[in-house]
């Protein structure tokens, strides 16, 4: 999807404009103030929803990172809908924002307002999600997670698990999807994909795989689903932990044990799906770091002062199986 590219000067210059009517939710939530006098930096956001707990946290990683920047914060909700985000970054636009930077709800349609924002020459920085565009130029840089590693990770900690739990003979795994055309999603489950076709062709095989549009009400309603079409199901790959502790629901409903009866493996690490680890309820958790916000409001900066920036930079982020969730649990940050 993303393909990392070397660096990338940003020279940018600031439009101004009066400000429009705003998007879904919006909000000014912190209005900067530096020392010295000069004009603290407005950093227009524009957020996917808060449709889980790493959402959430990744909300107030960038609100308290841009109120220790000095920034001035404008803040948009899209509640997992593009139209929302599209409106928001074209608020910011008229607004003549310093810097925009969002996450994109789905990899595509994001061509047209980016053009405007190039127009209006105000810098675009994605964060945690990628977009498709044949125009390199629409935005500077990414800061976020390999999701494609994150599928390919959580295929290798699966193998542990199973071996873990002495599973013997096929494994039948039930999938549940992040948000159909998001990057996380597309990328999660190819990487997933390309471990069970070089490793396990012959003994593993996804019988069912639907998304959950990464919420809890999503996992258990499909995990319902997927139990009655296919109750010979032993494995449970989830996108998100909040998926996953939806599936665990439907799965007690069901009469089954989570994490015995049917092995789960997800991705995220909120402290939720720690806790449900902790129960013995999830098998493994391929961690992906919501606490984008100090990085980035340091590009937000380097960007403002037209500096060299990396195409794609990388949070950093491990994986855990069952027997360190109570450890890991008190140091956990989201
Ligand atoms: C991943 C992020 C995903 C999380 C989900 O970086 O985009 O969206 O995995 C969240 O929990 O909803």
């Amino acid at each position: 999807m993303l393909n990392r590219r070397n660096f990338l000067t940003a020279a940018v210059g600031v439009a101004a404009a009066t400000g429009l009517a705003a998007c879904a939710k919006e909000d000014d939530s912190s209005s900067g103030s530096t020392s010295g006098g000069s004009k603290a930096i407005v950093l227009g956001f524009s957020q996917v929803g808060s449709e889980s707990g790493w959402r959430s946290a990744n909300t107030d990683s960038v609100k308290s990172a841009a109120k220790e920047a000095g920034y001035t914060l404008k803040f948009s909700d899209a509640q997992q809908k593009q139209e929302n985000q599209i409106s928001a970054i074209r608020s910011y636009i008229t607004q003549g924002v310093d810097v925009i930077a969002f996450s994109p709800v789905v990899v595509t349609g994001w061509d047209a307002v980016l053009k405007e924002a190039k127009a209006k020459k105000i810098p675009v920085v994605l964060t945690d999600r990628s977009v498709e565009t044949s125009d390199e130029s629409l935005y500077v840089t990414l800061v976020g997670s390999d999701f494609t590693d994150e599928g390919r990770r959580a295929g290798k900690i699966l193998e542990k698990v199973i071996a873990k739990a002495g599973l013997k003979g096929d494994v039948k795994i039930a999938q549940l999807e992040g948000t159909t055309g998001a990057a996380p999603a597309i990328e999660r489950a190819k990487g997933f994909k390309e471990v069970m076709d070089a490793d396990h062709a012959d003994d593993w095989k996804i019988v069912v795989s639907q998304t959950g549009d990464f919420t809890r009400a999503g996992g258990k309603q499909v995990m319902a689903a997927f139990l009655q079409s296919n109750p010979d199901i032993n494995v449970l790959f989830a996108h998100n932990d909040d998926m996953g502790i939806g599936a665990i629901q439907a799965i007690e409903a069901a009469g089954k044990k989570p994490g015995k009866d049917i092995l789960i493996v997800t991705i995220d690490g909120v402290k939720d799906g720690f806790i449900a680890m902790s129960e013995g309820k999830i098998n493994a958790i391929v961690e992906c770091n919501p606490l984008l916000g100090p990085q980035l409001m340091e590009v937000v900066q380097k960007v403002k002062n037209g500096e060299t920036v990396e195409r794609w930079i990388k949070t950093k982020e491990g994986d855990f199986m069952q027997d360190q969730a109570a450890a890991a649990l008190p140091t956990r940050k989201y």
